[in-house]
């Protein structure tokens, strides 16, 4: 098993529902182990695009799911949970990143870990300190 952190995100809708309802979804998806979450908090947009105010989290899992396989598990609740993708970066139901995978390095068509953006990013480094990772 491998300890992963995922960073967790909203900006549309009922924010806190897609939040809870993406965890619920986490906590059935076999492979993966549900341990713990950071607060939820409500951020600021950060980058370019004018869109609402996000809320925020970042949640500690455990899986034996390879990193594409989580990364697959991860697009389909983003699916189910009425994800579109429009306008990168841009407001979404629910986004959920890979920010760690244990302690690798993964450089692959569509997956970078630990998460490029990470040390930039206030909306995640306070759920990583909450969680004793940052
Ligand atoms: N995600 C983005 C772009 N900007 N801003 C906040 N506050 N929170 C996010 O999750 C976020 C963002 C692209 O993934
Ligand atoms: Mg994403
Ligand atoms: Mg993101």
């Amino acid at each position: 098993m491998v300890t992963c952190y995922i960073g967790i995100g909203s900006n549309i809708g009922d924010r806190r529902e897609y939040i809870e309802s993406a965890i619920r979804e986490l906590k059935k998806t076999k492979g993966v182990e549900f341990r713990r979450s950071s607060s939820i908090y409500e951020t600021e947009p950060v980058g370019r695009i004018k869109q609402g105010k996000f809320l925020n989290g970042v949640l500690e899992i455990e899986t034996e799911l390879a990193p594409k396989e989580l990364l697959e598990r991860l697009n389909a609740i983003e699916k189910k949970l009425g994800r579109i993708r429009t306008v990168k970066n841009g407001p979404r139901t629910i986004d959920l990143d890979i920010l760690y995978y244990g302690e690798e390095r993964i450089a692959e068509d569509g997956l970078i870990v630990p998460h490029p953006r990470i040390s930039e990013r206030e909306f995640v480094l306070k759920g990583l300190r909450q969680l004793g990772k940052a």
